[in-house]
């Protein structure tokens, strides 16, 4: 068991040519990820190499320096920001074993974090079929070597047994949190059609983890969305009602109001390699936005890798099939840097209708509301 503050080695595997700026931003960004955890990091690696290692990933020549040193300094997590199979994982675990250090790659990360968050059923259930699927095969690793060591190899040792016990047991446990996912989507089905059924229309808003898009909710909404300066801060669906006024002379609401409602959602955030089985989980999630008839993509215009962030998020909506949903980009948290070019983020992204706020100082939302209205 790791202590609730572990100290921690991060290291990096890169390509030799890869940017500096790049390789900064990956370091950076998987240190962020061990502190939002709530790992002190102790030491970070960047290591440029052509190809992974086969068996260890990192290589064994620097896993030896890194096994030393993580003894030297008291360490009790190795995190590798890189998605590892699951043997690699697992070699470099059986070296470390007898020192009580975790050894966890990327997914790993996020998976741990992701259930430190979660506060709904439906996170809950989805981190588990996330954390079945992707350590699933390094349980049946083990249970290969035990039965290697009780039969050898090609007779049916005990281990061999073993692994069909657990096999059968994480497909049953699979298969029970799909039935229990799928009975939560039909809820959220059936809620979605009486709103169509009402005519609301729907807009998403996604973003990179952190952007500020629980900010802007609340600062349009009142909705209190968790807020915090950490990743992951939400995972589940959130859901308001925000009155837009009227451009159209007809459109009139129920009490008489001219203009019309939107229901606008605040989901779980993107960050770069985020696995496709992990996306694939959180699918009952991110229905709101994969149904949203607009999608508002916020994004953090402080942020010095604002044009990488835009990127991972476009591939991952495109990865959801929402790709071609309308969108409007939102650059956000205009309150923390000075110049701000945005004659060039207008021109550059024209297709989004930029609109630029601070959810924090509450600038620009009208204009965001009327884009909203008129993208609609
Ligand atoms: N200065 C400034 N800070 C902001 C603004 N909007 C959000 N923040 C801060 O940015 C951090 C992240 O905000 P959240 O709203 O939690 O971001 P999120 O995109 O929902 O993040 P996750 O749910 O973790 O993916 C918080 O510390 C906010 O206070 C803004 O317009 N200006
Ligand atoms: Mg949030």
């Amino acid at each position: 068991m790791l202590s609730s503050k572990p100290r921690a080695i991060l290291i990096d595997v890169i390509p030799p040519r890869m940017e500096n700026r790049v390789a900064e931003r990956r370091i950076y960004e998987l240190d962020n990820l061990t502190k939002t955890y709530g790992g002190i990091v102790v030491v970070k690696i960047v290591q440029r190499r052509a190809l992974p290692d086969y068996k260890t990933y990192v290589g064994s020549g620097k896993l030896d320096e890194v096994i030393a040193m993580a003894k030297a300094e008291k360490v009790e997590l190795i995190v590798i920001n890189n998605i590892l199979k699951p043997h690699q994982i697992f070699n470099i675990e059986k070296k470390v074993e007898r020192d009580h250090i975790a050894v966890w790659d990327r997914i790993d990360m996020i998976l741990k974090i992701f259930q430190k968050h979660a506060t709904t059923i439906e996170a809950k259930l989805q981190i588990r079929l996330a954390g079945i699927r992707h350590m699933g095969p390094r349980i049946f690793r083990m249970g290969l070597e035990l039965s290697q060591q009780a039969g050898g190899i090609g007779t049916r040792g005990l281990g061999e047994t073993n692994i069909e016990i657990m096999k059968r047991h994480l497909a049953e446990q699979e298969r029970s949190i799909k039935n229990q996912l799928e009975k939560i989507s039909n809820t959220h089905h059936t809620h979605r059609t009486r709103r169509d059924r009402l005519g609301l229309k729907t807009a998403s808003i996604v973003g990179y983890t952190n952007a500020g898009k629980s900010s802007l909710l609340n600062a349009l909404t009142r909705k209190g969305a968790y807020v915090a300066d950490e990743l992951f801060a939400t995972l589940d669906t959130r859901v308001a009602k925000l009155w837009l006024p009227q451009i159209h002379e007809d459109s009139k609401d129920s009490l008489g109001r001219q203009g019309t409602s939107v229901l606008l959602s605040d989901t779980i955030g993107f960050i770069q390699d985020l696995p496709p089985q992990l996306i694939d989980a959180f699918r009952s999630t991110l229905e709101e936005t994969i149904d949203a008839e607009l999608i508002l993509h916020v994004i953090d215009v402080s942020d010095p890798f604002m044009h990488e962030k835009i990127e991972e998020v476009e591939k991952i909506l495109a990865q959801l099939g929402v790709g071609e949903t309308p969108k409007v980009y939102v650059f956000n948290k205009t309150d923390l840097k000075k110049k701000i070019p945005k004659a060039a983020l207008k021109k550059q992204y024209k297709a989004m209708t930029p609109v630029f706020v601070s959810s924090l100082k509450g600038t620009g939302l009208e204009d965001l509301k009327r884009t909203i209205t008129s993208r609609l």
